[in-house]
């Protein structure tokens, strides 16, 4: 992992159009305050985009959009790759090619599984589908390969535990809140069947760039405020 004091700077300046609360734009976000690269940061307010943004930068409006010089990239799983490209130095990916399609495997399985159940509370408000989070980790688990702390024993994130990240660390910000029963959150921190994937899960939402990039309690006014509109 690069130096927390050398950042790496970009062959062309990088702009990174993003909002707090978007999971997408904050797999970006987080690659590069993981690799400690100097980039640009510009808070996209999405119920009233700029127009500059919309003419200018991103006719279709979506965060993450990624300015690299004059170009521009969209979609979070390419900006997010295309940094871990463009910074061999921050081995983000893993350097034997098994281990790497294993962990791309973890990355699919985690979305397949565990991505719908926050699907389901933060966008249809159902926390009770938060009780399926135990069945999801037995189907994913199996392809989390020596994770200590990192998937193949890395000392960081790599690239698909980025592409996940916000979606644990959204998860967890669900399973602390009142919204969801608290036996779920006390069995996963405390049965040894989930010992294995509470810590990995852990040490990845405490790691710096995950860490650096969240603002829970905005997060959290985010999805307060969904749930109350939906009551409505
Ligand atoms: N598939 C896209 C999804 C990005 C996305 O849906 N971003 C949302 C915010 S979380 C967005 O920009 N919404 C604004 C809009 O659709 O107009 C990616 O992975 O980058």
């Amino acid at each position: 992992m690069a130096s927390a004091l050398t950042k790496l700077v970009p062959p062309k300046p990088i702009k990174l159009y993003s909002c707090v609360i978007c999971p997408w734009a904050a797999r970006t976000w987080i690659v590069l305050t993981q690799a400690n690269v100097e980039f640009e940061y510009i808070e996209i307010d999405l119920k009233n985009k700029p127009e500059w943004f919309l003419k200018e930068v991103n006719p279709g409006g979506k965060v993450p959009t990624l300015k690299y010089g004059n170009d521009i990239l969209i979609e979070s799983a390419i900006t997010t790759e295309f940094v871990a490209d463009l910074f061999p130095e921050a081995k983000l990916h893993a350097s034997d090619p098994f281990v790497r399609a294993q962990s791309r495997l973890m990355a699919d399985r985690f979305m397949e599984n565990v991505f719908g159940i926050y699907r389901e509370t933060a966008f249809g408000g159902n926390f009770g589908a938060l009780a399926k989070i135990f069945d999801a980790i037995d189907k994913f688990e199996p392809y989390l390969i020596n994770a200590k702390p990192f998937f193949g024993g890395s000392d960081h994130p790599l690239l698909p535990e980025i592409l996940i990240a916000p979606f644990v660390s959204r998860i967890y910000m669900v399973l602390e809140s009142e919204y969801a029963a608290k036996e779920i959150l006390e069995k996963l921190s405390t049965d040894p069947k989930y010992s294995y994937f509470h810590t990995w899960a852990t040490n990845l939402i405490a790691s710096p760039g995950v860490k650096g990039t969240f603002d829970k309690a905005l997060n959290m006014a985010w999805l307060s405020e969904r749930i109350a509109s939906q009551k409505k």
